[in-house]
């Protein structure tokens, strides 16, 4: 036997002390101090490896970096879809997009003679479910909201042509803020799924509490910072919940003219470097998104509540566009890991510094908050999300369980569901019934599919992922009877046709 792999009872009960006392103090601190406070930054289209602490070497983070310095990294953390509004929607509920049956970014895509139809999904959050802020509201939280919210009833393509479908979704519009859902207070939030044609001054004007605010060398991410701020300033004397919504780093990718060419002149100086994802003005959103969590960071130190606040770090969903992501797979959008593998870094009290390996999914958020905050339970709301707690206190794990996506729509892939069980992941698409299947433990970019070698292993991975399906009542893409195969008749998404139509007329 090693000496390292001994460990003494004198030891063991040293340690088991030390958790006691840590625990004791760690209540005993709650109590001193009240409740702890939560902030969440939630980056938009921030695939895990673009941030120093996992693995670009081109994108500087220092201020996030220092997050995961003092805190726990999670390498295996997903959200609970690859596009916008479902993973928000997920985060929020801790529900899964499938039940939700909220499973596209709205409005989604307008499609034409596709193999399969859109199922009648759901635009917005039901009032009926409780949502984490309200949640917190409960607890006596003061809850702000900055940033993008992108879940807001809009027509979808299914509505088109339907007048009274029109005018009652309109009607719904206000319904569905931000502070329709249990958020105090909103700067940024509304239908918009991105900044807009410029991420500059004035053009954030146009956003709900945004109005006359910033300077011209500002850009969104400063301004909604500044907001931020004020709120910790107003509510420093009680608990508060802040979720930072970024609207970076979504498309259009502009960032600060001086950080885009300091980027350039480290591509320029480094030819060798052989840097991936090294989009200079992608480089300058990602710092000045990395300089708001440090100006929150140092407000929160600055009102005294840096050693009483929960700092989780997160995305929405994998890297945007064609990017070569160097650890996984595909990208926002697609069913690969690149889709939803996410950067997870959380910090603050009773959370030690370290790196889990197990994996978390966006719908885990929710419990795990009310447990942190020893607030009781809601296992009626959020049933898709798991307490995670003692894999951010470090003080155990979680049973496995396995993890499921469901996207019943056409975009950046065709429609598909899949599922990770005990590291085996099932690819399905509707559209031409094909199956994958992956063992991520031995193949983590999901390049050899086993579906036809290992037919046991592929039969309980769909029996698995068809009893999900079933057990939340998700919507599933059918055949479309109507659909023509005919090469000569269109079929895709309403972009690619406007290019075919294009065409077709220069022939
Ligand atoms: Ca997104």
């Amino acid at each position: 036997m090693s000496s390292q792999s001994f460990v003494s009872p004198r030891v063991c009960i040293v340690k088991v002390i030390s958790v006691i006392l840590s625990v004791w103090f760690s209540f005993s601190v709650w109590a001193a101090e009240g409740k702890p406070n939560i902030v969440v930054f939630l980056v938009d289209d921030l695939g895990s490896g673009e941030l120093e602490c996992y693995a670009s070497k081109f994108h500087e983070t220092p201020n996030i970096d220092a997050l995961a310095a003092s805190g726990m990294r999670f390498t295996l953390a997903y959200s609970g879809a690859t596009l916008c509004s479902p993973s928000r929607a997920a985060l929020l509920t801790g529900l899964s997009p499938a039940r939700l049956h909220l499973t596209d970014w709205i409005p989604g895509q307008k499609q034409i003679n596709r193999k399969t139809l859109t199922p009648d999904w759901q635009t917005h959050m039901d009032h009926e479910r409780i949502t984490l802020p309200e949640a917190m509201k409960e607890q006596g939280y003061a809850t702000g909201f900055f940033g993008k919210w992108h879940l807001i009833p809009r027509p979808r393509p299914l509505d088109l042509g339907d007048d009274k479908k029109l005018a009652e979704i309109a009607a719904m519009h206000d319904e569905h803020m931000p502070e329709k859902h249990g958020f105090d207070e909103n700067y940024g939030g509304d239908q918009s799924a991105n900044q807009g044609r410029s991420f500059f001054y004035p053009n954030y004007h146009k956003f709900p509490g945004l109005e006359g605010k910033g300077s011209e060398k500002e850009c969104l991410t400063d301004v909604l910072t500044d907001c931020a701020i004020d709120f910790l300033e107003r509510k420093k004397e009680e608990p508060f919940f802040l979720y930072f919504s970024y609207y970076t780093v979504h498309g259009p990718i502009t960032g600060k003219p001086e950080y885009v060419e300091k980027y350039r002149q480290k591509l320029a100086d480094n030819p060798d470097a052989g840097y991936y994802m090294n989009n200079p003005n992608k480089a300058a959103m990602i710092q000045s998104l990395d300089e708001s969590v440090g100006r929150v960071m140092a407000k929160l130190k600055d009102i005294g509540q840096l050693d009483n606040t929960l700092v989780i770090f997160t995305g929405d969903n994998g890297s945007q566009g064609d990017e070569f992501v160097v650890n996984y797979r595909g990208n926002k959008g697609t069913a690969y890991e690149g889709g939803t593998r996410v950067p997870l870094i959380v910090t603050g009290p009773r959370i030690p510094n370290g790196v889990s390996e197990v994996p978390t999914i966006g719908m885990d958020l929710y419990p795990t908050i009310l447990s942190y905050i020893d607030a009781p339970l809601k296992p009626e709301e959020h049933m898709d999300g798991v307490n995670v707690l003692p894999l951010f206190t470090g003080t155990g794990s979680i049973d496995d369980r396995p993890l499921y996506w469901h996207y019943p729509h056409y975009d950046e892939t065709t429609p598909y569901s899949s599922a990770i069980v005990d590291g085996w992941k099932v690819v399905r698409y509707a559209d031409d019934g094909k199956t994958e299947v992956y063992n991520l433990k031995d193949d983590p970019m999901e390049k050899n599919d086993l579906s036809t070698k290992n037919p046991e292993k592929t039969e309980s991975l769909i029996n698995s992922l068809d009893g999900y399906l079933a057990d939340v009542g998700a919507q599933l893409a059918l055949p479309d009877p109507n659909h023509d195969p005919s090469p000569d008749v269109f079929s895709g998404g309403i972009r690619d046709f406007k290019i075919w139509n294009e065409s077709s007329k220069d022939k």
